[in-house]
C-alpha cells in the first residue's frame, strides 16, 4: 500500500518536471533566431543571411522564419526589431 503511494508520488514529480521543461521551451523569446534566449545583432545577421529565401532554398534557415510563412522577409525582420534587446 505504501509502495503504491510512493510510486504515485514519483510519477507525479516526473510529470511536474516534464511540465516545467516543456514550459521553459515554449517560453523562448520571440525574435531569438540563434537560440541563446537573447535578441541581439547575431540574430539580425542570421536573418540577413537568409533574407529572401523560401523553404528548400540553399540559404533557407527555418529559425529565421519567425512568422512561419515559408519565406524570410521584412515581416520576420520586424519581429526581431520589436524584440531587439530582449533577454540581454
Ligand atoms: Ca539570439
Ligand atoms: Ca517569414
Amino acid at each position: 500500500m505504501k509502495s503504491k503511494l510512493i510510486a504515485g508520488l514519483m510519477v507525479t514529480l516526473f510529470l511536474v518536471n516534464c511540465a516545467i521543461m516543456v514550459g521553459s521551451v515554449s517560453a523562448q523569446i520571440p525574435g531569438d533566431i540563434t537560440g541563446d534566449d537573447k535578441v541581439t545583432i547575431a540574430d539580425v545577421i542570421k536573418w540577413a543571411l537568409a533574407f529572401g529565401s523560401q523553404t528548400g532554398e540553399s540559404n533557407w534557415d527555418l529559425a529565421a522564419d519567425l512568422n512561419l510563412d515559408g519565406i524570410i522577409n521584412i515581416a520576420d525582420g520586424v519581429m526581431i526589431a520589436v524584440h531587439f534587446g530582449d533577454g540581454v
